[in-house]
């Protein structure tokens, strides 16, 4: 399925230090979300310099990160003023923690920061190291929240199937993976599943419109099932990224909305790839036009060059949590300072340069263009879509009939192969090829990115037709 020698093209021989490293990861490092046996018997690339939206390994091959890393380097690779915060902060306090009576400037600078881009109403956050751990915060603050109103019953959180949300326990069970849900006995206890929003897949002869609505039922549908006594909050991300960049129809948004708000549970948007510019505005929130009560934020609030995650909360929910004593929950990290300022510092390059609104109107119109110009007409693709700094394609057998490969998955990770043998990579989920790259991308990189993403699909064509 993942055999290198069929597709490869990039020799990886010269530097005597790769096979090494190489060598030494096969033996002690355990990767995530990796096949161990059949990844080191091929060997790891080994990365070793970013600078802008290129990658180079340890061969001194340049490679396109059509993922921003995994989902969150927005500002691109190298930046020497991100180094300079984390440099400047290590040396004036690398740690302090934030739980008894303390705080310090980089985390107080950040929140307000952070608090003046989210939408109205957003003026509280809560640190975490990841979006993992920002989801389990969800779980435990909703909770708290229903508990401090005298509805201690009100515990259950929907979420979407094919969603995800993280890999904590409380995050995993949040999101719909099945071959996460079969790992370690999950979900927990208290976490609901409905149908996601995915149009090319489920919605049949209805149109994107009705689909979006009918989908959107499927949560009122599971409030009246479980009781809404009983229903806390909602969770989704605005756009699922790791299920596919399942872009739901224009309608969905705005029922959901209407049936959290008709039923008084709240809403959680997960932000965690959707923040911080990727749709072309500073929150899917914005975008969408959701109005959420709490949203997890992590990845692009560092651009990725700090783990850092949050939660961000809304006045309604805020007021509530501190009314009423403590909330007993936190991690030595939260808040952690030399995360915060280099985060502080990602957001002021944001501004600074403009980068959210220049992209949208200078790049992005253009980069969707080429998108769907080069491969709209391909015999091996169809629902090809784009919206901000996404890209996805479906590997699909008959286009006319919407007839999908029996081996999708593994037809898409065999792309996914050529790809990255020939210096690009994009991300393949189920038999789709997703791409999510840096925010930075000039209108000629958008061409080098969509031309070699053109020839990498179609050499893959010719190779299985
Ligand atoms: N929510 C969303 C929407 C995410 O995309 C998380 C939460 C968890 O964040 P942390 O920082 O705990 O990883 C994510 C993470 C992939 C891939 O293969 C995507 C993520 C993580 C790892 C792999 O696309 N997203």
């Amino acid at each position: 399925m993942n055999n290198p020698l069929i597709y490869s093209t990039t020799p990886r021989t010269g530097n005597p230090e790769t096979q090494r490293w190489q060598e030494l990861d096969a033996a002690h490092h355990l990767h995530p979300f990796s096949d161990a046996a059949s990844l080191n018997a091929e060997g790891s690339r080994v990365i070793t310099k970013g600078e802008g939206i290129y990658l180079y390994d340890s061969e001194g091959n340049k490679i396109l990160d059509g993922m921003s890393g995994l989902w969150c380097v927005n500002v691109g690779y190298g930046r020497k003023e991100l180094a300079d915060a984390a440099y400047k902060q290590i040396q004036d306090l690398a740690f302090y923690n934030t739980f008894f009576k303390t705080t310090h400037p980089p985390v107080a600078e950040l929140s307000e920061l952070v608090t003046k881009v989210a939408p109205a109403g957003f003026n509280h956050i809560f640190y975490t190291n990841s979006g993992s751990e920002g989801n389990d915060t969800v779980i435990r603050m909703v909770r708290h929240y229903w508990s401090c109103l005298g509805q201690p019953q009100k515990k259950v959180i929907i979420a979407r199937d094919n969603a995800y949300h993280g890999s904590t326990i409380g995050g995993a069970s949040l999101g719909g993976m099945d071959y996460m849900h079969e790992q370690g006995d999950l979900p927990i206890p208290g976490i609901a599943h409905i149908e996601q929003p995915y149009w090319y897949a489920n919605g049949g002869d209805l149109s994107p419109e009705e689909y979006g609505i009918k989908a959107a039922r499927e949560l009122e549908k599971k409030i009246l099932e479980i009781g809404v006594e009983n229903v806390a909050a909602f969770i989704g991300e605005p756009i699922q990224g790791a299920g596919g960049i399942i872009i739901p129809p224009s309608t969905y948004w705005p029922e959901i909305q209407r049936i959290c708000g008709h039923y008084g549970i709240l809403l959680v948007a997960d932000e965690v790839i959707c923040g911080f510019g990727r749709t072309g505005e500073w929150f899917g929130s914005d975008y969408y036009g959701i109005k959420p009560h709490l949203m997890t934020i992590a990845k692009g609030l560092s651009s990725g060059y700090m783990p850092i995650g949050g939660v961000l909360v809304h006045d309604s929910i805020a007021d509530v949590i501190k009314d009423n004593g403590d909330f007993n929950h936190g991690f030595t990290y939260s808040g952690h300072p030399v995360a915060c300022a280099v985060a502080a510092e990602n957001i002021r390059i944001l501004q600074r340069e403009n980068i959210i609104p220049r992209m949208k109107n200078e790049v992005m119109p253009y980069a969707h263009q080429r998108w769907h110009d080069a491969f709209d007409d391909h015999p091996l693709v169809d629902d090809v879509r784009s919206l901000g700094y996404f890209f996805a394609i479906t590997l699909v057998k008959d286009k006319a009939s919407r007839t999908r490969f029996e081996n999708g998955d593994a037809l898409a990770l065999q792309c996914r192969d050529v790809c990255f043998n020939n210096n690009l990579i994009m991300r393949a989920t189920h038999d789709s090829m997703i791409s999510a790259p840096p925010l930075i991308m000039t209108r000629k990189q958008v061409d080098e990115f969509v031309d070699l993403a053109y020839r990498c699909v179609d050499q893959f064509y010719h190779q299985i037709k």
